[in-house]
């Protein structure tokens, strides 16, 4: 739960899901109604969640297990959260932010098998009763994301894994959105941009609306 004034909103989903592409339409459309708005990403965000973010994606790093994979995404959260969101939205900003924690669960519970209850507690830990407002969750063909993926250029460490691997991700994003519908909203990625961007706007609109109360 955010109490801040500012929106929280997260942009999820596969490789290739078009989540980055898209962030840049939605910052522009809530600027557009007034708003100031701050994008960041994760892991990352923060000068020392980026340096995390770079032993993440090393794809010349041998591999690493996951409990330690999952502790450094938290790690760079922790940093993040505390240092960059809840400044912004304690100051009135909306943030968007491209993932969060709810691909920790699926990449690192549905890709990697760690028990979701401890990643629950590492949530808990780490933000205690915060959470996102809205995530948007870009769902798309895992052979359709990995083919816009790899048409963009070379892989990095995470997404040197197997097709399988992905299918696990995005049933796990569809299982969370199933379960708290109130907080995802779905948008359907296979479509064209110029579509996706439309479904993104429409939402966004209710979002502002609902804002302005
Ligand atoms: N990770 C994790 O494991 N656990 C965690 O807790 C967190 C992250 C927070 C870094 O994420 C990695 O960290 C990521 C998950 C893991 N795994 N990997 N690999 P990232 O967000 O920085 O990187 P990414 O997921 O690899 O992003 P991406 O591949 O760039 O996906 P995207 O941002 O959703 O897609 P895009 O860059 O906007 O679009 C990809 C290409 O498709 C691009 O050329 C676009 O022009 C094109 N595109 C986009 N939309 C369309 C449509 N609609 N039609 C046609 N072409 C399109």
């Amino acid at each position: 739960m955010n109490v801040a004034p500012g929106l929280f909103l997260t942009f999820e989903g596969i490789e290739g899901a078009g989540k980055t592409s898209n962030l840049q339409h939605a910052k522009d459309l809530i600027e557009a109604s007034g708003k100031s708005v701050i994008v960041s990403r994760e892991p990352g965000g923060t000068e020392v969640g980026e340096k995390i973010r770079e032993v993440l994606l090393d794809p010349d790093l041998p591999a690493m297990h996951s409990d330690t994979e999952l502790l450094l995404m938290f790690a760079s959260r922790a940093e993040h959260y505390q240092h960059k969101i809840l400044p912004a939205l304690n100051d009135g900003n909306w943030v968007l932010c491209d993932r969060f924690s709810d691909a920790s669960f699926a990449y690192q519970g549905g890709g990697r098998h760690i028990a979701i209850p401890r990643i629950s507690a590492l949530e808990n830990w780490v933000l205690g009763e915060f959470r996102p407002d809205t995530t948007f969750l870009f769902d798309l063909p895992v052979n359709l994301g990995l083919s816009r993926a790899k048409a963009r250029g070379a892989a990095d460490r995470i997404e040197q894994e197997e097709a399988e691997f992905f299918e696990q991700i995005r049933r796990c994003y569809l299982d969370r959105a199933a379960k708290e519908p109130e907080r995802f909203c779905l948008i359907d990625a296979s479509q064209t941009l110029d579509a996706v961007r439309q479904q993104l706007g429409k939402a966004i609109q209710t979002l502002l609306d609902n804002s302005q109360g």
